[in-house]
């Protein structure tokens, strides 16, 4: 196995099981890598954490523009990437993000149905072909992912968002994947053993790889 850091990507709809999975993975990945950190998109640093706040508090008063939206998710992600993962990856440790980019094409694509040569102008200025080395999606329907995730309590300002409107993320995603190499699609409507399970799987084919 190289010294060099790598970056694997977690993603799905909501409740797809992205924040337990990711206790997973850093489990698994804790006795073959030298140091691990984990990040959530928006988020991870002081901007981000702002930007978090302002994406997901519901603003009876104020409609949060869907552009206005977008700015502030690569606002924090350039602030995410410059400040902590690239940093992270020189130093050799291994960085597991839940969400990243991927998510943007989905949501602000697909759901929110912005000019997706726009999201790629943007894509291409703040990131500069920076991309995860893995990306794991969950793969869960809209109606089973967003039953789990409102089990937990109150719907955030996304999560009140139309069945259509994860129906069109859903879609979305899954027309990106096609797109991309190094992705690993996992059913996440399995129960959570089987899904641990695929996870392992996954993951030592990827260590044997590298
Ligand atoms: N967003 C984000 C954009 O619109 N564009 C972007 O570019 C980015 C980066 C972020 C929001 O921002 C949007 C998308 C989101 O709306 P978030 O809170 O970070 O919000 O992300 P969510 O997807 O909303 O997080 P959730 O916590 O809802 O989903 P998870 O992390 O996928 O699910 P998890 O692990 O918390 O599990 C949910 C529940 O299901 C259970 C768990 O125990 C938990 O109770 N569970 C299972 N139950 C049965 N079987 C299994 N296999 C299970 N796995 C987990």
């Amino acid at each position: 196995m190289t010294s060099k850091g790598h970056f694997i990507v977690i993603e799905g709809l909501e409740g797809a099981g992205k924040s337990t999975a990711l206790h997973t993975i850093k489990r698994l990945l804790g006795d073959h890598v030298p140091e691990i950190i984990t990040t959530r998109e928006p988020g991870g640093t002081r901007v981000g954490e702002v930007a978090r706040h302002l994406i997901k508090e519901p603003t009876p008063d104020e409609i949060l523009d869907a552009r206005a939206e977008l700015l502030l998710l690569y606002a924090s992600r350039v602030q995410l990437v410059e400040q902590v993962i690239k940093p992270a990856l020189a130093r050799g440790c291994w960085v597991i993000g839940d969400r990243f980019e991927l998510s943007t094409w989905a949501y602000q694509g697909g759901g929110r149905k912005l000019d997706r040569e726009m999201i790629g102008h943007l894509s291409s200025f703040c990131l500069q072909n920076f991309k995860p080395d893995l990306t794991i999606f969950l793969d869960i329907s809209p109606e089973l992912g967003l039953k789990r995730a409102l089990k937990r309590g109150k719907a955030d300002r996304i999560e009140q968002e139309s069945l259509n409107f994860f129906q069109n993320v859903y879609r979305s995603y899954h027309e990106q994947l096609k797109k991309m190499n190094n992705v690993a699609i996992i059913d996440a409507s399995l129960p959570l053993p089987a899904v641990q399970n695929t996870i392992r799987q996954v993951l030592n084919a990827y260590l044997s790889a590298v």
